[in-house]
């Protein structure tokens, strides 16, 4: 059917991928890490004995907290634990190529010196710049820094979730002013910034914004060239967020997998994407006693995989403690996940989807730079055969093992465009990845 489409101004300035260079590279970073802290990490998700059963990071909304308390943490925020150089060695290890960081969660404080409000780090014990230190350690590991910002910011007076009167609305207009300068500040300070990271926007308030959200976003793509702004940011004029009211994305990438991943290229309609995920089930910053399922480096492992086979990146969070410093369940799953993309990388990095049938064994990644073609292994069948089929014209010529090439492994070939991958070995611990040789037939 053709396409019916209303004007709209606010909606998505661009349909399609951004095909620049500064995309060009968040595209192929295959895996990221999200850091949530703030002074959220020193309660850990209890108050008085008692746990919160909620996200630690959102502790204040509870009955169980009375709000002066939590309001008053910052004064005993002195991470002496916190080696802004460490946390990069170790996302390094892991193998991340991005970071996004919270400078600013919904309690509104701020991990950076801002001018526009006292609720920063310089007023706790600690004093110093977070984010600048952050910023240093991980552009020295080569590891690009994306900041996320919430929008709402339940410690500014102006803040309001929904604007019902006219004091709302004025209120409102301060808080605007106030978020505008936050935002050109952070770009000014840390002018290697390669994207904002916006949450917090789902107010009716906020929704209510698409005229001064869409002159901001502009203003601030204007301030670092390629820029890389997700769909959570604004809205269009009927208050539609991510995708606009002609169902197109309002944004540079699509931001809606959290906690969640897609299972079919035809599930991210041809838009960049990005999977952020939590280790427990839902727990952002630090919550001392973890319970229900932890994931393991096997899972994330596939988890990548599977996000860069279907066109997307994997962000991992971690959540450090009140000292800042990164608990052991998070080091040792970096640690294992790290140790894996040593060997595995070039099957992550550049990673991009291959149509060939998907088989149960796992995920296919093939190269944007390389063009190889790669069987990311997570599943062996009891068989030790593995089953590929290819399009058509397309012959499978050879077949090995990336963490030992030395590794015979035979390709049979059992019917048109169809092969079996004899595995020698069972002893498989962790996902692995064969590198597929193919010719093409005329
Ligand atoms: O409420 C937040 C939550 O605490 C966390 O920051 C996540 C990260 O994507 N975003 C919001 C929920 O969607």
């Amino acid at each position: 059917a053709p396409r019916v489409s209303i004007n709209l101004k606010h909606g998505a300035h661009q349909l399609g991928k951004r095909t620049d260079q500064s995309m060009e590279t968040w595209r192929n970073y295959g895996l990221g890490q999200f850091i949530h802290w703030g002074v959220y990490a020193i309660p850990g998700g209890q108050w008085n004995n008692k746990k919160y059963r909620g996200a630690a990071e959102w502790i204040r909304s509870w009955d169980g907290m009375p709000k002066d308390a939590y309001d008053n943490l910052y004064k005993q925020f002195n991470p002496k634990g916190f080696n802004a150089k460490a946390w990069a060695k170790q996302a390094k290890h892991m193998g991340a190529k991005y970071v996004i960081l919270t400078t600013k969660h919904h309690d509104g404080f701020c991990l950076w010196p801002s001018k526009f409000t006292d609720y920063t780090i310089i007023n706790t014990p600690y004093k110093k710049d977070i984010i600048g230190q952050l910023v240093d350690a991980y552009n020295e590991q080569n590891i690009d820094v994306y900041l996320y910002f919430s929008i709402i910011d339940w410690n500014h007076p102006g803040y309001r979730s929904v604007l019902k009167t006219e004091e709302d609305r004025k209120a409102y207009e301060t808080f605007k002013v106030f978020t505008e300068n936050q935002l050109t500040e952070l770009l000014n300070a840390y002018p290697t910034t390669k994207g904002l990271w916006f949450d917090g926007t789902w107010d009716s308030a906020w929704k209510e914004q698409a005229a001064f959200a869409d002159s901001l976003d502009s203003k601030l793509r204007k301030m670092i060239p390629g820029l890389v702004i997700g769909a959570r940011f604004r809205p269009d004029e009927y208050g539609k967020r991510g995708f606009d009211s002609n169902g197109d994305i309002i944004g540079d990438y699509e931001q809606g997998w959290e906690r969640k991943m897609p299972n079919h290229i035809d599930d991210v309609h041809g838009n960049d994407w990005e999977c952020v995920m939590t280790v427990p089930e839902n727990q952002w910053g630090y919550q001392s006693n973890w319970e229900g399922h932890i994931k393991t480096s096997n899972e994330l492992i596939e988890m990548i995989a599977k996000a860069v086979s279907l066109d997307g990146n994997f962000v991992l969070n971690f959540g450090p403690d009140g000292q800042g410093v990164i608990r052991s369940e998070e080091t040792q799953l970096a640690k294992e996940i790290g140790d894996w993309m040593e060997v595995n990388n070039e099957a992550i990095y550049n990673g991009s989807y291959l149509n060939w049938e998907k088989q149960d064994w796992g995920y296919y990644t093939k190269s944007r730079k390389t063009n190889k073609i790669y069987m990311i292994v997570c599943n062996v069948p009891v068989s030790g055969m593995l089953r590929v089929k290819t399009t058509d014209k397309i012959d499978v010529i050879k077949a090995s093992l990336i963490q030992e090439p030395t590794q015979g492994v035979d390709v049979e070939i059992i019917g048109k465009n169809e092969y079996f991958i004899h595995l020698k070995s069972f002893d498989f611990k962790k996902p692995f990845v064969l590198e597929l040789e193919t010719k093409l037939i005329q």
